[in-house]
C-alpha cells in the first residue's frame, strides 16, 4: 500500500493534515512506515500549539501513565520493577554484516531489525501513536539536529514536552536534510501501567538508517529517543564532520568584575554532573547532553536539551537549594520512581524524615517490604528522577538559545574515584588532560544502570554512548582541540576522594563550587599553581581565600594536605589500568600510550619524595 493511502486509511483528517503539511519526505515515510509497523488505533499529531501541549498532559492523566500529586502542575510516573535504568545489556548497535566496533554492544544489523520489527508489530494496537517533531540544540543553527519520535506512551510524549525543544514549525520549512527518528512502544501493560514482557525489553540503534528502536520499557533514558539514544546517533555525525557529541554538562561561572565563563564537565551518571550545572550564584546551559563545534578556532557549545531529567535522591536544601526551590514550587514536573503518600513526592536525602509506607515502584510500599527478587524495597528508587524545563530555574543561562552557543574557558572530566586523584588539577595541555583525565576517567558504576555497581573505565563518561569505536572516538576527540586556535583548559576533579585509613570522604558536597571558581581564575591566568606528577594543582592561599569568599568557610592547611596529598602509589596503580584498557583497544591513538608512559615515569621518580607527598614538596 502507498504511503499516502496507509496515512489516509489510519488517521482522522486532521491529523493528516498536519502530517502532510511537513514537506521532508522522510519524515512522512517515517510516520507512515511506523503506523503500518505498529498499527495504532489512532495516531495523534502534535503541531506544537498550546492545546496540543495541553492535551498530552492530560492524557499522561487519563492514561494512568501518570497521577497529580497536590502541588499545582506536578505528576508522578513509575516505571516497572525492572525497567528502574538503562538497560545496557538490551542496548545494542545494530552494525552491517561483517562490521565491528569492537567491545561496543552490538549485533549484526538485519538480525536485530527482524527481531526488533518484530517485537514492535502490532504493539500499539488499541493504543494511540503520539508524533512529535523536535529540534536538538538550539533553533536556526549549525547545530540544529530535526528530530521525529513516534510512541504510545504519553507520558513519554509528556516528557518531550518538558526536555526538549518544540520543533513542528522547524520541519515545516524543510524539504531535506539529516534526520533522527526514534519509534517507542512500552509493549503490553499491566494494571499500573507498566511493560509487562520485560524480558522481552529492547533498544536498538540503527545508525546506518538514524533511527532508534525501543520496546518494552519505559524509563525514560530508555524510551524517550533523544537522550542516550540519539546520542548513539549523533556521535557518528560528530566524528563524521569533526565536532564533538558529549555527555557534558556545561555551567556559566561568574568570575571577577562581573564576567562569566562556560565550563563544560563530563561524569558518568550519578557522579556530581548535574549539581555542579546548578551551583548557587551560577548559571545553568546544560545539565547532561551538548554539541560542541568549532566556530572560528573557538569551541562553543550548545544544550541538546531543553529541560533536566535529574537525579532527585539528595536534592536536599542544603546540598542543593536551587533545584530543591523549584521542586517544592507549583509548576509543572513529572515525579519518577519517588515515594508517594497523600499526594506528595518523596525522595531519599530530601532532607526531612519519610513516611513509613505509602506508593512507590514496587506498589504499595511499606518499611521492610520485599520486592519480587527478595531485596528490600528502597522507599524510593537511587534511580528516581524528576524532569523539569531548563528555564523553571532562576538561574537558566540567558544563552540557552543562542544558535551561536557559548565559548568554553575550560572542560572537567571526574568520576567515582576513591582512592588516587586529588580533587581539582588541571592538564598540561589538551592532549595531557584529555588522555589522563577525558580516556582514563575511572568510575564506580552507580545504580543509574540495571547492574550491580563495579569500578571501570569509563572514556569521558560516554562508555555507554559510543557508536563509534573507543579509537575513533578519541582520535576525533584529540584532533578536535588540535585545531582549534583557542584551547580550553582541561581540568580532572575528583568528588569522591576518600581518607585512606578512615574511609571517609575529604570533602564536603559544597567544595565543588570552590574548585569550579578556581578553574575560572585558571582560564583567566589568574591564579598560579604547583605542578605535580598528575597535573597543575591550587595554592593553598588560593583555596583558602575562595572558600572563604564562596563559602564562607575556613579552609584548614590540614584539610588542604589531606586533599592535595599526592598518593604516588595509587596513582601509578590507575596509570596502569588504564594503560591496560586502553591496550585492550585495537585502534587506540599512539599518543595515549606515549602520555601515559610519561605520566607514569614522573610518577616513578616521584618515589624518591616518598609514596605520599604533600603539595609543598613540589
Ligand atoms: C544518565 O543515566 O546518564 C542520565 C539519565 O542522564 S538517562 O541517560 O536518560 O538514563
Ligand atoms: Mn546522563
Amino acid at each position: 500500500m502507498g504511503e499516502e493511502e496507509i496515512l489516509k486509511r489510519r488517521m482522522a483528517g486532521q491529523e493528516y493534515a498536519k502530517l502532510v503539511a511537513i514537506p521532508h519526505p522522510e519524515a512522512r515515510r517515517f510516520v507512515a512506515e511506523s503506523i503500518e509497523l505498529c498499527e495504532p488505533e489512532q495516531v495523534f499529531i502534535c503541531s506544537d500549539t498550546p492545546k496540543e501541549i495541553e492535551y498530552i498532559r492530560q492524557m499522561a492523566l487519563a492514561s494512568g501513565e501518570e497521577s497529580s500529586l497536590l502541588t499545582p502542575g506536578h505528576t508522578f510516573h513509575f516505571d516497572g520493577y525492572y525497567d528502574q535504568g538503562r538497560d545496557r545489556a538490551v542496548t545494542k548497535l545494530l552494525v552491517p554484516k561483517g562490521e565491528s566496533l569492537g567491545p561496543l554492544n552490538q549485533m549484526e544489523r538485519e538480525e536485530g531489525l527482524k527481531e526488533i520489527l518484530g517485537l514492535l508489530r502490532g504493539s500499539m494496537a488499541g493504543k494511540t501513536m503520539i508524533v512529535r517533531f523536535l529540534i536538538l540544540g538550539p533553533p536556526n543553527s549549525a547545530f540544529t539536529i530535526p528530530c521525529v519520535e513516534c510512541t504510545d506512551s504519553w507520558y513519554v510524549a509528556h516528557s518531550a514536552s518538558l526536555l526538549y525543544r518544540p520543533g513542528y514549525s522547524t520541519f515545516l520549512g524543510l524539504t531535506s536534510g539529516e534526520l533522527f527518528k526514534t519509534l517507542h512502544s512500552a509493549g503490553r501493560l499491566d494494571g499500573r501501567k507498566n511493560s509487562v514482557e520485560v524480558e522481552k525489553k529492547r533498544i536498538y540503534i540503527d545508525y546506518i538508517a538514524n533511527t532508534v528502536y525501543s520496546v518494552n520499557t519505559q524509563y525514560a533514558g530508555n524510551s524517550l529517543g533523544f537522550k542516550k539514544l540519539a546520542l548513539r546517533l549523533a556521535v557518528r555525525k560528530a566524528h563524521k564532520e569533526g565536532w564533538l557529541a558529549e555527555h557534558f554538562m556545561v555551567v556559566g561561572v561568574r568570575g571577577p568584575g562581573g564576567r562569566k565563563t562556560y565550563l563544560a564537565g563530563a561524569f558518568p551518571s550519578g557522579c556530581g554532573k548535574t549539581s555542579t550545572a546548578m551551583l548557587p550564584g551560577e548559571t545553568i546551559l546544560a545539565d547532561d547532553l551538548a554539541y560542541v563545534r568549532n566556530v572560528g578556532g573557538v569551541a562553543r557549545a550548545v544544550n541538546v536539551e531543553s529541560g533536566i531529567f535529574g537525579i532527585i535522591q539528595d536534592v536536599n536544601p542544603e546540598d542543593d537549594p536551587i533545584i530543591y526551590q523549584v521542586l517544592t514550587s507549583p509548576g509543572e514536573i513529572i515525579f519518577s520512581n519517588v515515594l508517594v503518600k497523600d499526594g506528595k513526592p518523596y525522595w531519599l536525602g530530601m532532607g526531612r524524615e519519610l513516611p513509613t509506607e505509602g506508593v512507590n515502584f514496587s506498589g504499595e510500599w511499606w518499611k521492610g517490604k520485599k520486592g519480587p527478587d527478595g531485596e528490600e524495597v528502597p522507599p524510593s528508587h537511587p534511580n528516581a528522577r524528576y524532569a523539569v524545563a531548563l528555564d523553571r530555574l532562576p538561574n537558566c543561562d540567558p544563552e540557552l538559545n543562542n544558535p551561536e552557543g557559548v565559548e568554553l574557558g575550560g572542560i572537567m572530566f571526574g568520576g567515582r574515584d576513591y582512592r588516587a586523584s586529588v580533587p581539582v588539577q588541571e592538564g598540561f595541555g589538551w592532549e595531557h588532560g584529555i588522555v589522563t583525565f577525558g580516556a582514563g576517567l575511572e568510575t564506580e558504576t552507580t545504580f543509574t544502570i540495571t547492574e550491580p555497581p563495579k569500578f571501570e573505565i569509563n572514556p569521558m563518561s560516554m562508555r555507554d554512548f559510543l557508536s563509534i569505536t573507543l579509537g575513533q572516538y578519541l582520535k576525533n576527540y584529540l584532533e578536535f582541540g588540535r585545531r582549534l586556535k583557542k584551547v580550553p583548559l582541561i581540568f580532572g576533579v575528583n568528588y569522591f576522594l576518600k581518607d585512606l585509613q578512615t574511609g571517609e570522604f575529604l570533602n564536603s558536597k559544597r567544595d565543588k563550587h570552590v574548585w569550579v571558581k578556581w578553574m575560572e581564575l585558571r582560564v583567566h591566568g589568574e591564579v598560579g599553581a604547583i605542578k605535580i606528577p598528575t597535573g597543575l594543582i591550587p595554592e593553598y592561599e588560593d583555596l583558602e581565600d575562595l572558600f572563604k569568599r564562596v563559602l564562607g568557610k575556613e579552609y584548614r592547611r590540614e584539610d588542604y594536605e589531606k586533599q592535595f596529598t599526592l598518593r604516588v602509589r595509587e596513582n601509578l596503580e590507575k596509570v596502569r589500568r588504564v594503560r591496560e584498557f586502553w591496550k585492550g583497544i585495537p585502534d587506540a591513538p599512539p599518543e595515549v600510550f606515549e602520555i601515559l608512559n610519561q605520566q607514569e615515569r614522573r610518577l616513578t621518580d616521584a618515589l624518591s619524595l616518598g609514596e605520599y607527598i604533600s603539595p609543598d614538596k613540589f
